[in-house]
């Protein structure tokens, strides 16, 4: 049987019977698990060298985890410099925040290469290579130079940009070319795909070939490249379940009665500069504005864990939301009521599905994000009997299935003030039935079958 081996950046940290995390994670965990296989990355570590043989190897179950350790320069490079800095706000339409160099560029191939390298020797002839993110662009070309024919793939969890967003890097065709060594393509939406398609067929001479029903298939660079959409999903009955477990609801009871019947919106982000968190910080000043009987009764709690705090732009947002918050909550507070609760901080996960549970609106405003996970969660998490309302960026990938949400363009503060005044005051049966279509399309595009279908493509 042909074994799965997943490589991505990290590799998540796995003790067997232990829950397992959000998102990627979990979704191939699940898979590892019943295929058995081998899950590949970077373990976190900086070391004196970099590393092209595995550093470490570790056994759960049937699942074999190797990991790299990086040297400074390849982190300070690969990672922090052209994937994060680079990449990451060119995918994310954010072109004004990144910056360019070739040096850094050229340790991110680097570091597919020595990545490519450690991993080549764990290949079976008949293993299929699920390679995950942007991090990982050019490994497919990596192998092959190194003579690995198997089947490769990869899932881009980030939006994939029209391609004049995208060719402002000026990797860019270097790029393109070394996708173009995957056999199969994946994405979270159909305008991600239809970026990537459009750029390989205007600008590498690349073809269509195949009837589009049947999934859409290029031929560039002499090869045939599948592509697919397949939107990540959630457990939506473990979301639930932890949702609802009373030894998950300490810090949900506290909220609680510290809310004191107030109203409450809630927003979970990392805090990153394509979350929208300033644009929805100015969103929620202009509803106490608009909307005066509001203050004093509602409470936005967001919560925003630190990411990349390494990088630039990310310090910067921090520091700019920090007086954001300050100013907003000045300018509204009254000796008993703080209008903003901003909380920089993570939580774990069985204490986070509870919070989104008792919240009357789930506030999720990215100015672009590949899917957005905390939308579908937040869905998955309310009581179906009353249950609160999504106010859900247009640009969010999550929007194509969840359209049952309250859809608001992140950068219109007054359209999202109004749908957060409409959202706090939907009735019952309005709810109910947004949040029933909601489940409905989630439960078929579940985690188990994002996965099914990738896997399925990739093999077949
Ligand atoms: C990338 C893409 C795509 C958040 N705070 C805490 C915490 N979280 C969990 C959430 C959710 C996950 O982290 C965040 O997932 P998102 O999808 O919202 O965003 P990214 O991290 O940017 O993920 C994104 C995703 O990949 C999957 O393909 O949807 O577009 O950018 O599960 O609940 N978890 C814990 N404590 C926290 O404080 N434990």
């Amino acid at each position: 049987m042909s074994r799965l081996v997943v490589v991505s950046n990290r590799v998540a940290p796995i003790q067997e019977g232990q829950p397992t995390t959000g998102g990627l994670a979990a979704g191939v965990l699940d898979a590892l698990k019943k295929k058995g296989g081998v899950w590949f990355g970077w373990s976190g570590d900086i070391a004196a060298t970099s590393s092209n043989k595995p550093t470490a190897r570790q056994k759960v179950g049937p699942i074999t985890l190797y990991t790299v350790d990086l040297s400074r320069r390849d982190y300070d490079e690969f990672y922090r410099g052209f994937a994060n800095d680079t990449l990451w706000p060119a995918l994310h339409y954010q072109i004004g925040l990144g910056r360019f160099d070739w040096n850094e560029f050229a340790g991110y191939r680097r570091v597919n290469e020595l990545f490519a390298r450690a991993l080549a020797p764990v290949i079976e002839p008949d293993d299929i290579v699920w390679a995950h993110d942007y991090h990982l662009l050019c490994l497919a070309e990596s192998l092959r130079e190194l003579g690995v024919h198997n089947r490769i793939g990869i899932f881009l969890h980030t939006p994939f940009p029209a391609p004049p967003v995208f060719m402002t890097v000026p990797a860019h065709a270097e790029l393109i070319k070394a996708m173009c060594q995957y056999d199969l393509v994946g994405f979270q939406t159909e305008t991600d795909r239809a970026g990537f398609a459009d750029y390989v067929v205007r600008h590498c001479d690349g073809e269509l070939i195949g009837h589009p029903r049947d999934g859409l298939t290029l031929r560039a660079y002499g090869r045939v490249i599948k592509t697919g959409v397949y939107p990540i999903g959630v457990h939506v009955d473990e979301v639930r379940g932890q949702a609802k477990a009373q030894a998950n609801r300490r810090h949900a009871d506290r909220l609680m009665a510290s809310l004191r019947h107030r109203q409450l919106i809630m927003s979970v982000d990392r805090l990153d500069y394509s979350k929208g968190l300033k644009q929805r910080f100015g969103a929620f000043e202009r509803f106490l504005e608009d909307c005066p009987a509001a203050r004093g009764g509602v409470t936005f709690l967001q919560i925003a864990p630190p990411s990349r705090s390494d990088i630039q732009t990310y310090r910067e947002i921090r520091h700019e939301l920090e007086g954001e918050a300050g100013r907003i909550n000045g300018r509204f507070a009254e000796i008993d009521w703080m209008p903003l609760r901003y909380l920089n901080r993570s939580f774990p996960r069985s204490a986070l599905m509870p919070l989104y549970a008792v919240a009357d609106v789930g506030l999720v405003t990215p100015l672009r994000d590949g899917m957005n996970l905390v939308a579908k969660e937040y869905v998955a998490a309310q009581d179906p009997a009353d249950p609160g309302v999504l106010v859900l960026s247009q640009f969010a990938g999550a929007a194509f299935e969840l359209d049952a949400a309250l859809i608001i363009n992140p950068y219109d503060m007054v359209g999202v003030a109004m749908a957060l005044d409409r959202g706090l005051s939907m009735r019952l049966e309005e709810r109910q039935e947004r949040h029933a279509s909601m489940m409905q399309v989630m439960r078929r595009n579940s985690l188990d079958a994002w996965r099914d279908r990738f896997t399925a493509d990739l093999t077949g």
